[in-house]
């Protein structure tokens, strides 16, 4: 065995001891080219066939997170993202993003002056949602009827604003997009991330991305239980010019440095 295909194999062991133990459930890398946010989902986009695509798991609020489709992919500068709603847009969707080491829990940033801080602090409003094994929150993008809005935590009541778009509006199930410089969300060589879906007041859907115990118990409501999100998703940008097994060796390291 060269010393390559020795890594190779330890990599990928790593990969399948995180799918298993961690609630890890889907991986896909940077297609490398950027997507055109123009508001429509064009061959190709987000990698060959859009595969780029992940999905959710729910329906309480009537599957608008639970049944949508998101898409990623990266250049060179920035992370493009495109988000088709399984229903109506009425409520906000958190995704919370894990890209670099350190961060918080729904416990430890709590920023209530607005109904999209506090979607991106607490998802359910009332309940200490659990995070998944490891992951501490360092960024969340709230997608609404009212655009798309950013946000970096920073522990307590407040956090700090990054970025508003509001090139799509509106609650009808249409095609967003949305792109922001990887500096911007501290990526460097990829992130873990899920995604809640609560009302402007705080009320808790049962609805997530990925997929997971929250969608079999009824809405979480205002109350202050809540099954958490146990699962999440990654995105990988492999570091510049490294070859694919140093590539593979880093992703795997990464993955540890981002909790
Ligand atoms: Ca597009
Ligand atoms: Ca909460
Ligand atoms: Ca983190």
């Amino acid at each position: 065995m060269t010393t390559n295909s020795f890594l190779l194999g330890m990599a990928g062991l790593a990969l399948v001891a995180g799918a298993a133990n961690a609630g890890l459930v889907t991986t896909h890398t940077t297609s490398g080219t950027g997507a055109t946010v123009n508001g429509t989902l064009d061959a190709n986009e987000y990698g060959a066939g859009n595969a780029n695509v992940y999905l959710g798991g729910g329906g309480g609020f009537g599957g608008t997170l639970g049944a949508s489709q998101m898409y990623i992919t990266s250049d060179a500068t920035n992370i493009y993202i495109g988000f088709q709603p399984g229903n109506n847009l009425n409520d906000l969707v958190a995704i919370q993003i894990d890209s670099r080491a350190g961060g918080f829990t729904d416990a430890t940033s709590t920023d209530t002056s607005d109904g999209g801080r506090r979607a991106a602090s607490n998802l359910a409003g009332n309940a200490d949602d659990a995070y998944p094994a490891g992951f501490l929150v360092d960024y969340s993008i709230v997608i609404g009827n009212f655009g798309i809005v950013t946000f970096e935590h920073t522990g307590g009541a407040s956090m700090n604003f990054v970025d508003f778009n509001g090139t799509f509006t509106g609650g009808a199930p249409t095609f967003r997009e949305y792109t922001l410089p990887l500096a911007a969300l501290g990526i460097t060589t990829g992130f873990n991330f899920f995604a809640g879906y609560v009302a402007d007041g705080g009320y808790g859907s049962d609805e997530s991305m990925p997929g997971g115990a929250i969608n079999g118990g009824g809405n979480v409501g205002d109350g202050v239980v809540s099954a958490g999100y146990e699962n999440y998703h990654e995105f990988v940008v492999p570091a510049p010019g490294s070859l694919a097994v140093i590539g593979l060796a880093g992703l795997a390291a990464a993955r540890r440095r981002r909790a």
